[in-house]
């Protein structure tokens, strides 16, 4: 029994195989992965998610009345934690040398200066006046960044950015974030939080730490790291894909992702660590483009 999905890919349309890697799931001439580890035939229809079940909410489950729990010992009153008393600094000597008292000899007023000549007039450019560390420059990662080869760092808050340029290792720290990175030999990192990370770039890297992160890479030879937390794993390209601790979900069906250039190359995508019974395939996925251009 193949329950159809009301996506654009049903069940049936796909073809599973059993290769020395793993099972191989195909569908058309657009998708193709390999579950390492995984054989074909612990392949079923319980492993794939239609992308309609997970973005409509679910159902509210009605839990039946369950007796009453009994009530918990009390808690031991808490021991208030005694903080020594912390002992001022000693002020500091102002240790100023006594100035010896100098007699000014009396001043003789001084001539009438000569008027000055009209001409031209001095203009002293104006002194830059250095900006004080940090002012005016918000911490993390700005909206938009243009440079290659750089190390950027993200804040402990929500960082949305655009980086353009290759070479770039982009960690946006905690909080969760929102980068795109458009270019290749990238490394990007989502520290912890709920982050949406994608990579428009070959040879890359995308790695999303803690949290339920969204991780999209488009291009050829990228390796995408969940990390701990439930992360979904998508993109276009030959990709790797490691879901990490928790239950993940890899998308398939490139045709269906708007992320990058929707005739790009065909999909070659690695699970490599398929959790049969905990992560599942995602049919029909549709990611809304990350949009930062509104960002502050
Ligand atoms: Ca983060
Ligand atoms: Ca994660």
């Amino acid at each position: 029994m193949s329950p159809d999905f009301e996506s654009d890919i049903r069940f049936a349309d796909l073809t599973i195989e059993q290769s020395e890697a793993g099972a191989v799931i195909s569908f058309g001439d657009d998708t193709l992965a390999v579950l390492n580890g995984i054989q074909a035939n612990q392949i079923t229809a319980e492993d794939f998610v239609e992308a309609d079940a997970v973005e409509t909410p679910a159902e509210p489950v009605v839990q039946p009345p369950s007796p009453p729990a009994p009530e918990p010992p009390p808690e031991p009153p808490v021991t208030p934690v005694v903080q020594p008393p912390v002992t001022p600094p000693a002020d500091p000597v102002n240790e100023t040398p006594d100035t010896p008292v100098v007699v000014e000899p009396p001043v003789s007023p001084a001539p009438d200066p000569m008027p000055e000549p009209p001409g031209v007039p001095v203009v002293q450019p104006p002194v830059p006046v250095p900006p004080a560390p940090g002012a005016g420059e918000p911490a993390g990662l700005p909206s938009i960044v243009n440079d290659s080869n750089q190390v950027l760092n993200g804040s402990d808050g929500p960082d949305d950015s655009t980086v353009n340029g290759s070479g770039n290792t982009i960690n946006a720290a905690g909080g969760d974030d929102a980068v795109v990175a458009n270019g290749n030999e990238t490394t990007l990192g989502g520290g912890d939080g709920n982050d949406r990370l994608v990579v428009n770039g070959s040879n890359s890297n995308v790695n999303g730490g803690a949290g339920n992160d969204t991780l999209t890479g488009n291009g050829n030879n990228v390796l995408l790291n969940g990390g701990s937390g439930d992360d979904l794993l998508t993109g276009t390209g030959n990709l790797r894909a490691n879901g990490g601790d928790g239950a993940d979900q890899f998308a398939l069906g490139s045709t269906t992702i708007t992320f990058g250039d929707p005739t790009g190359p065909d999909t070659f995508i690695t699970i490599e660590d398929f959790e049969d019974g905990q992560d599942t395939l995602l049919l029909g996925q549709t990611l809304a483009p990350i949009d930062n251009s509104t960002s502050s």
